[in-house]
């Protein structure tokens, strides 16, 4: 169903045994090198959510090769299948291929425990206007879906559940979100996931 224009949402996109793959790859991923990871924030707070980072890292504001804010690994690299998870997410939700040279080489992991939260943001560090593909897993969260004016109302409440797709291209792309509460128990029982994840895959535009 499209929420707003431009922003799509597919419920249990993903079935179980590719939620089960997905969380696997993501296990193998928190680990170290370059693995999950406390975001600072320039104020000197620290995120709820914690992060890894594929193929670029994501540090409050920009993007680097290396874990500025982890290790100082270097990042993992986005793996082709996710990049091509990427490009089925958008033909699913819009019905038509993303460009060729739209191709996804950003993968942002968030981990929320039950009692995290992500505040009213817009993601604008990226330098394409290509839409971002969210993916989630475990947990049900409240996801917050706001306007492109403010962090403030109008905005509308949808639940994400495990498995579910949204895809936020076109007039959504800028739009104000967040994360006001995880519904801890929520899960599927046979995922064996305590808390949420989700998965954002990004176009960088950033060269190479
Ligand atoms: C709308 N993540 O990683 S996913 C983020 O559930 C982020 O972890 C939240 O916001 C989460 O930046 C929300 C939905 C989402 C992701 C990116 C968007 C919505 C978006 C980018 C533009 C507009
Ligand atoms: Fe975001």
């Amino acid at each position: 169903t499209e929420v707003a224009p431009g922003a799509v949402h597919l419920p249990d996109w993903l079935g179980p045994r590719r939620q089960r793959e997905l969380l696997d790859a993501c296990r193998a991923w928190a680990r170290p090198p370059a693995g999950l990871r406390t975001v600072r924030t320039p104020g000197g707070g620290t995120m709820t959510a914690r992060q890894v980072c594929l193929g670029l890292h994501w540090y409050p504001y920009g993007y680097a090769p290396t874990a500025v804010d982890g290790d100082g690994a270097p990042v993992k690299p986005m793996p082709a299948w996710l990049a091509d998870l990427g490009r089925r997410a958008v033909t699913d939700a819009y019905g038509t291929p993303p460009p060729a040279a739209e191709a996804y080489d950003i993968a942002l992991v968030n981990f929320y425990a039950g009692d995290s939260r992500m505040g009213m943001h817009r993601d604008a560090e990226e330098r394409s206007p290509a839409p971002v593909v969210s993916l989630s897993l475990g947990d049900a969260c409240l996801f917050r879906f706001g306007n492109t004016a403010s962090r403030g109302r109008p905005y509308r409440d949808v639940e994400l559940r495990s498995g579910d797709l949204f895809v936020f291209g076109g007039p959504s792309r800028l739009a104000y979100h967040g994360v006001p509460k995880v519904l801890p128990g929520t899960g599927p029982p046979g995922l064996g996931l305590t808390g949420r994840l989700n998965i954002t895959l990004r176009v960088g535009g950033l060269g190479p």
